[in-house]
């Protein structure tokens, strides 16, 4: 998917909400352990359930990578279904992945043309070999890690260069050079402060910020969309735990789409009062 459709996407979902596929079978709804695939059945009960008030899902690998070849399997055939019954979003691999440019190849390999998906995220401290694999996929994303929503984000993202600049502004304006605003994102964690992302924005006006850490991580939405969105709207925000589970019995996907409703009807009116849509 290309920027023009993504932004056609967010306009006409009313919405640039993300939801992640994080599932974890210690707190999905017990009778759903009784299926054959309890992870794929709970990913396509929340996926037909929340389709509607979002334009992307992202599924994390770990949740999947830690049930082994089973795990695997539940993530392709998410990625599948998702592919077939709603093509037009936009799908996230959460991988975190970057390596020496020779195995980094594998990975886009792995994950563009394999999985098919639309984004991954990756972790740029190996610098330009290990993200340059990425960019030479048309119409697929390279979402690089800037400032991550974690505590641990102060350890080595905010470390001063020489240039007195963060190390996380030295990673954009390096990797900036790598790609352009038609195939590279930055991650920045949205329980940062208002000064830090306006500082982001302003550096990269045209990019598209795929923000975590809204909801279970004590994110604002409002806060952080009016730091961060552009004349392009330029934000796609993730909420996983918050929305997938918000109810834990049976009627778990009608509580998920409620709150995915609520998340929806937010960014709808912060997309008028902003004249977006
Ligand atoms: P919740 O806190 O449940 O909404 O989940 C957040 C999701 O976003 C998880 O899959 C995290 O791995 C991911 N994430 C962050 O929470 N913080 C980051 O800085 C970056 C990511 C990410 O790359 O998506």
């Amino acid at each position: 998917m290309n920027k023009t459709e993504l932004i056609s996407s967010i306009k006409k979902n009313k919405s640039f909400l993300c939801i992640g596929l994080d599932p974890d079978v210690e707190k999905i709804p017990k009778h759903l352990l009784d299926e054959p695939d309890p992870i794929f059945e709970f990913n396509t009960a929340i996926i037909d359930a929340t389709h509607t008030y979002c334009v992307a899902y992202k599924p994390n690998f770990a949740f999947y990578e830690m049930y082994g070849s089973e795990g695997i399997k539940s993530l392709e055939k998410t990625i599948r279904y998702i592919k077939i019954n709603y093509p037009d979003k936009f799908i996230i691999a959460d991988a975190k992945r970057g390596d020496i440019g020779n195995t980094s190849e594998k990975y886009a390999k792995s994950v563009f043309e394999k999985l098919e998906c639309d984004a991954i995220t990756l972790s740029p401290y190996m610098g330009k070999d290990s993200i340059t694999p990425f960019l030479k996929y048309p119409e697929k994303w390279a979402i690089i890690l800037a400032i991550t929503s974690n505590e641990g984000s102060s350890d080595f993202q905010m470390i001063e260069c020489k240039n007195g600049k963060p190390l996380f502004i030295t990673v954009i304006e390096k990797s900036l050079k790598w790609g352009t605003d038609n195939n590279m994102m930055f991650v920045v964690g949205a329980t940062h402060q208002k000064d830090l992302i306006s500082e982001i924005r302003k550096l990269i006006p045209n990019h598209f910020l795929l923000i975590p850490g809204i909801g279970a991580q004590g994110g604002q939405l409002e806060e952080i969309a009016q730091t961060a969105i552009s004349k392009d709207i330029g934000i796609i925000v993730n909420v996983s735990r918050d929305i997938i589970y918000a109810g834990s019995d049976v009627n778990f996907a009608v509580a998920a789409q409620i709150q995915a409703q609520a998340y929806q009807k937010n960014m709808e009116k912060i997309l008028k009062d902003y004249e977006l849509i």
